[in-house]
């Protein structure tokens, strides 16, 4: 059976889509259109009841949650080094930083847009997203100065996190945060760029 990735544009879901494009793996891209709510239409909530992308219909079921699916995009095409499977250390590093990523960053960026699912005010809705400039440059203050290695996340071996990161970070200026005050995330984002599979996921993301 080809797996079928579900994703919507500026989202998460470009991660696992970079990710599969790293692999060459044949899938079926399945775009939602967000803006009109069809990741909350009874159709889709039947393959993803949480009604969020990315989801990744497999032979052997459903997959949400980009952490898990970035490993296991990563563990189905072993020769293409999207992590570090034979190396229980550096493995638990790679999860450490998608960690972070999901629960951490992707929250912080959330309160811009999403304060309906934490309060009912329209005040408390302001409130939450004045800070979102601030908490998500603490959050690449930290990713520049401390978890991110280079050339890549992890040091020399490209990973699934440098899919990730790459996505994250490509919120920053909508959340009122200017990339370049992070040189070395800036400088990544330019090289990503430049990777076939990173170009063509983006541009799936547009067509
Ligand atoms: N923890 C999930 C978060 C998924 C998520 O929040 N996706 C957002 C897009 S970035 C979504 O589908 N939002 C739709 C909505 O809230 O209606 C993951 O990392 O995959």
């Amino acid at each position: 059976m080809t797996m079928k990735f579900y994703f919507g544009r500026g989202t998460v879901a470009l991660a696992s889509l970079i990710a599969l494009e790293e692999t060459g793996i044949t899938y079926e891209p399945v775009r939602l259109d967000m803006a009109a709510g069809q990741q909350r239409s009874p159709d889709y909530l039947a393959i993803n009841p949480k009604g969020r992308v990315p989801a990744l219909v497999t032979d052997q079921g459903i997959l949400t949650e980009t952490p898990a699916l970035l490993v296991y995009i990563a563990q189905l095409a072993p020769e293409k080094k999207l992590a570090p499977l034979d190396d229980a250390f550096a493995f638990a590093r790679l999860q450490s930083f998608n960690s972070y990523l999901c629960s951490t960053v992707h929250v912080a960026h959330a309160h811009k847009l999403r304060g309906s699912r934490w309060a009912d005010q329209e005040s408390s809705f302001e409130d939450m997203r004045n800070r979102v400039a601030g908490n998500v440059t603490e959050c690449f203050s930290l990713i520049e100065s401390e978890m991110f290695i280079g050339p890549w996340v992890l040091g020399d071996q490209y990973s699934v996190a440098d899919a990730y990161l790459f996505t994250v970070a490509g919120w920053l200026a909508g959340d009122g945060v200017d990339v370049n005050q992070f040189p070395a995330i800036a400088d990544f984002v330019a090289r990503m760029r430049a990777r076939p599979a990173v170009a063509k996921a983006v541009a799936l993301e547009n067509a």
